[in-house]
């Protein structure tokens, strides 16, 4: 490539990605990180101007090492796990992957909150087990799903695609929090905005789907758990944080709050050592929301065109942080 342009690629981008990239740039791949080649792909993002991929490794240090980096593409619409103030001091514009995931998201959100509601899984490994030795009764019932009042924490775009599974499809009433209200899934779902603690007491499914930040950190602490129904379930696709993980762990094993639906945790992957996987009464997911073929390729496809938009200077179509990139380059 002439233009002299470089960029790093880790982990799912498949052939044809990585071509498309190579169109505009010399692409330097790293399938994924360990020991062995943490230092040689810190050195390539040194030299790049462009890093693009899943579950990015990028600190302050790395930013201050790599004066020529104008863009970081993740494939990913949360972007918590990237030092954004410091990417705008510096001008670097960062892209993420929305709406591509959102329907495949809210699909594993409601998964969750079908397994949870009727006890899915556990009774599975019954079956499996060679414990289903008499008619299951009581203790193995579960509770509907069809009808429950669901409660949106953060009506997003992947909070409004749940929203609209559970009202038009179980005729659930919907709650919803939200920075301000959204007529239109109060138009189209009947949906009612109301302040988080009433969510919390009047949901029987309580599902978080807010991005982390510093006001989303432990919003679920041992006082909201102590809010919620005795028989309500939590169900969490946001990010583990969100959550008083040690909070949720006491409140599930005293019966605070009937189940929970888990596909993030706040140490990822889960420890094997985790007290979560001593409950019955809580699914564990190894963070899947957004892992379908369909998705993850479209979700690579959308961070290479972002990649290729931004530094090519057509566009990025989805820029974080565009208004900071625009001051930091002098445009207003
Ligand atoms: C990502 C996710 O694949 O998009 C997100 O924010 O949580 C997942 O879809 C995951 O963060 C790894 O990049």
């Amino acid at each position: 490539v002439e233009s002299g342009r470089r960029i790093v690629a880790l982990r799912r981008l498949n052939h044809e990605q990585l071509e498309r990239l190579r169109q505009v740039a010399e692409v330097e791949v790293f399938d994924d990180l360990n020991e062995d080649n943490r230092e040689a792909f810190r050195a390539a993002v040194s030299r790049a101007h462009g890093l693009i991929g899943g579950k990015l490794e990028l600190d302050e240090d790395m930013l201050a090492e790599a004066p020529l980096l104008e863009v970081v593409s993740t494939i990913s619409v949360g972007y918590d796990h990237l030092p954004l103030a410091e990417m705008n001091d510096r001008g670097i514009l960062l892209c993420n992957t929305p709406d591509v995931l959102t329907e495949t998201t809210a699909d594993t959100a409601f998964a969750l909150i079908m397994a949870t509601q009727r006890r899915l899984v556990e009774l599975s490994m019954m079956v499996r087990e060679g414990r289903w030795t008499a008619h299951v009764d009581r203790e193995h019932f579960g509770s509907d799903v069809h009808g429950k009042t669901l409660g949106i924490v953060g009506a997003g775009r992947i909070g409004a695609a749940i929203a609209r599974r559970g009202a038009l499809g179980f005729g659930m009433p919907i709650l919803y929090t939200a920075n301000s209200a959204k007529p239109e899934l109060e138009a189209e779902l009947g949906a009612q905005h109301c302040h988080l603690d009433e969510l919390l007491s009047r949901a029987d499914i309580v599902c978080l789907v807010v991005p982390y930040n510093v006001d989303t950190h432990h919003l679920i602490d041992a006082e909201a758990l102590a809010r919620m129904k005795s028989n309500a379930a939590l169900i969490n696709v946001a990010r583990g944080k969100v959550v008083d993980e040690q909070a949720l762990i006491e409140a599930l094993h005293h019966g605070v709050i009937r189940a929970a639906g888990l596909d993030v945790f706040s140490q990822e992957p889960l420890s094997v050592d985790s007290p979560l996987l001593a409950l019955d009464n809580v699914l564990l997911l190894p963070h899947i929301g957004s892992a379908t073929h369909e998705t993850r390729d479209a979700m690579a496809w959308r961070a290479v065109d972002n990649m290729i938009g931004a530094l090519t200077g057509k566009g990025a179509v989805d820029a974080v942080n565009a208004q900071q990139w625009r001051r930091a380059h002098g445009h207003n």
